[in-house]
Formats: structure tokens, C-alpha cells, sequence
């Protein structure tokens, strides 16, 4: 299909509830089908926010966030699910085994599958290394893993359950710049060219995407590529030399 996975946000404005000015502030851009966008900007800017009005953690007090054409405010819960997956800031495990971790999004998924998904996240060494591999315990909360073996469980999970839009919420920034690279190079391949948004904090992360929305206190303040905003946008160069 021509269109899948299309995000786009027409003046959308968000508030929380009795705060006096909004953390989103008419906020219209358009994910393209099938590429990669990054959102950059400090912390408390607004980018995780944004990723949670995508998946209606939220609704805005104005405009429209539509997927496909569809608003999402009348799509529901499955169809919602089904379209977008998050790997949040704050991974969560659940209590039970690496599998049943990463079949969350898929009970169907073959241990093949959970296999690939982990070599793409980069977790296949670590969970090798365990003495009953895919069948290793978690404990709730995922404390008896690592915060970046966490992360990349969280990355495997969603690969798993392979949804039109992949969500990244700053999922690369505990990764060391090496690993970093070779996930991202799986990645497009893993997702079949679906819809990819990447929360970042270092711009090496982000400097292939084909398009990056710089947001400053709740606004996109810059659009482009990298080369586009190096030469039209101060904010970005001032994140590049940070
Ligand atoms: N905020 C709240 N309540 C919440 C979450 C966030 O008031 O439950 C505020 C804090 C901030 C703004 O919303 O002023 C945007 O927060 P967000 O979490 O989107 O910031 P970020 O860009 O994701 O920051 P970071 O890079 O630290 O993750
Ligand atoms: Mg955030």
C-alpha cells in the first residue's frame, strides 16, 4: 500500500491538566511512509511528549494527529496497537522469561524470530551468555538485567512485534557510538522500510535521517536534514557543538 505508516500533526497544542503554558505548542509536521524522522532538542523539550500524543497517552486541546488519514483519537486501542509501538524512554520488563518478555507484542513469534529481533537490537551475545538463554527469569521491573541490557530487550520486543510506525524514545543514548552504528544499520532491514521516529540526544544517531524536527520548549523551532539544518538553524548548530 502507497500510504502506510503516514504520522501527521496539524496544529496540535497540549497541556497538562492545570499547568499554564502548554509543553506542545501547534505543533504540524508529517512523517513520511517508510523514512526515518528524528526529533533533537534539550531535555524537557518536549520529545517524549510528543511520541506520547502519537499513541493517545494524551489528547491535545487542539488540532489533529492523524495515521494513514485516520485520526487517532477514533481509532481503538487494537488498532492503535497494531499501527504504532514505543520503546520508552524507561524500558519495563515484565516478570517472567527473556521470551515471554519479547513475545509481549507477538505470543506468536518463533524463537527464530526472537533470535533475529535480538541480533538486530544487539542483544544476542547477553542473552546467549545466560545460562538458560531465552528461557533465562526476569524479575518485574527487569532488575536482575541491566539498564542497557534492558533497553535492548525493549528494542528486540518491538522488533518483534513489527508494527506499521516504530517509536524510539532516546533508545541509542546508552549505547556506546560503535553499538549504536550497528543497530541502526540493521535496523531499516529488520523493519521492512516501515515508519521510523528516533528520539535523540547525540547527533550522530540521527545525521542519515531523512528528515530531523528540532524542538525547543514545545516548539519545532527547525526542519530538515542534517546538511539543511547545519546551514538554516542556530538551535541545531548549538546541539552539534554540544
Ligand atoms: N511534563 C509534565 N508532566 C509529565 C511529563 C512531562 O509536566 O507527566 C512536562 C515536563 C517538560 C515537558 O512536559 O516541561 C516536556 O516533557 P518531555 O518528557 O516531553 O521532555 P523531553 O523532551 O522528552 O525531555 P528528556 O530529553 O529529558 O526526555
Ligand atoms: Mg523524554
Amino acid at each position: 500500500t502507497p500510504e502506510r505508516g503516514r504520522i501527521e500533526f496539524s496544529g496540535v497544542t497540549f497541556g497538562f491538566p492545570g499547568a499554564e503554558t502548554p509543553v506542545v505548542k501547534d505543533a504540524s509536521f508529517v512523517v513520511e511512509p517508510g523514512k526515518t524522522t528524528a526529533i533533537i532538542g534539550s531535555t524537557g523539550a518536549g520529545k517524549t511528549v510528543l511520541l506520547n500524543l502519537m499513541l493517545r497517552l494524551y489528547d491535545p486541546q487542539q488540532g489533529t494527529i492523524t495515521i494513514d488519514g485516520a485520526p487517532v483519537s477514533q481509532l481503538t486501542r487494537e488498532q492503535l496497537a497494531d499501527a504504532i509501538g514505543l520503546v520508552p524512554q524507561r524500558p519495563y520488563l515484565f516478570a517472567g522469561t527473556i521470551a515471554s518478555n519479547l513475545r509481549f507484542g507477538r505470543s506468536g513469534a518463533t524463537e527464530e524470530e526472537l533470535w533475529e529481533a535480538l541480533r538486530v537490537a544487539q542483544g544476542e551475545d547477553f542473552v546467549k551468555a545466560k545460562e538458560l538463554g531465552l528461557d533465562e527469569p526476569v524479575s518485574q521491573g527487569g532488575t536482575s538485567v541491566s539498564g542497557g541490557q534492558r533497553q535492548r530487550l525493549s528494542i528486540a520486543r518491538l522488533l518483534v512485534a513489527r508494527p506499521k510506525v516504530y517509536l524510539f524514545d532516546d533508545s541509542f543514548s546508552a549505547l556506546d557510538v560503535a553499538t549504536d552504528a550497528r543497530l541502526r544499520a540493521a535496523l531499516p532491514e529488520a523493519t521492512q522500510g516501515a515508519t521510523t521516529i528516533i528520539v535523540a540526544q547525540r547527533v550522530s544517531t540521527i545525521t542519515e535521517a531523512d528528515q530531523i524536527l528540532v524542538i525547543e520548549a514545545g516548539e519545532i523551532v527547525g526542519r530538515g536534514t542534517h546538511d539543511e539544518l547545519l546551514a538554516s538553524s542556530d538551535v541545531y548548530q548549538e546541539i552539534v557543538r554540544s
